[in-house]
């Protein structure tokens, strides 16, 4: 097949990838990448991307990492429907809500950072859970305030149209449900989640029904 994906069930940024093309209805093998059991520190992944992360995508027999560049990629290479503005300022805000959960918030709880938290500085369950909420909260209390402030949101992040920024939104969520974060307190973005699940896009990608799931 001319495109194959490199992702794992729970990885937020994998999901991002599955919507996009999911959204876009392009196809692909899938290869699935443990990362509890360290499959992306393999000698055989990490000669596909040094950068031992996910997602990985390969696409007309070139690869792609990083999953905002990646999604912009798609946008351009397979333009309909679209996940970008045409507008460049339209563009530009998309770009900041996108960066704002994947540059602020997605780094800072990553699986290697919670590791990292434990084994060098000894925190515990409790520790990593307080520094995993404090990260998220801090997150969405500023995401929820510039949604709000720019006042572009509709029923998506950007007007009634699905974006780039839509589909790192709801990863993210889930994310955080996962750490018993509610969205509850951040109406906007809940809404837009909620939205967001109602779409086959959405819905049929996220982690549940993905066959690596456990
Ligand atoms: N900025 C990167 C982040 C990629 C990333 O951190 N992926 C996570 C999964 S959601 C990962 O591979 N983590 C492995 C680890 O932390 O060791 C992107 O958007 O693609």
């Amino acid at each position: 097949m001319q495109r194959q994906l490199y992702t794992f069930f729970r990885s937020s940024t994998s999901f991002r990838l599955r919507i996009a093309l999911a959204y876009k209805g392009l196809d692909y093998e899938p290869h699935y990448v443990s990362l509890p059991k360290m499959e992306h520190h393999a000698a055989g992944y990490q000669a596909l991307n040094p950068q031992r992360l996910l997602p990985l995508l390969i696409d007309r027999g070139r690869r792609y990492t990083q999953s905002l560049a990646i999604i912009e990629y798609l946008d351009e290479a397979y333009p309909e429907p679209p996940l970008m503005p045409r507008d460049i300022e339209g563009r530009s805000y998309v770009r900041t809500v996108s960066q704002i959960i994947g540059c602020e918030m997605h780094p800072l709880n990553n699986v290697r950072v919670l590791k990292h938290l434990k084994t060098q500085f000894g925190a515990d369950d409790a520790a990593t859970r307080a520094w995993y909420s404090h990260w998220i909260a801090e997150g969405f209390r500023g995401l929820e305030d510039y949604l709000r402030e720019a006042r572009r949101h509709g029923a998506y992040c950007l007007g009634d149209s699905v974006t780039m920024a839509d589909i790192c939104l709801v990863p993210q969520v889930f994310n955080a449900a996962r750490f018993d974060c509610s969205v509850d307190d951040y109406p906007i973005i809940k809404g837009v989640f909620e939205r967001c699940m109602a779409l086959g896009a959405f819905r049929d990608t996220q982690p549940s029904t993905q066959p690596d799931a456990f």
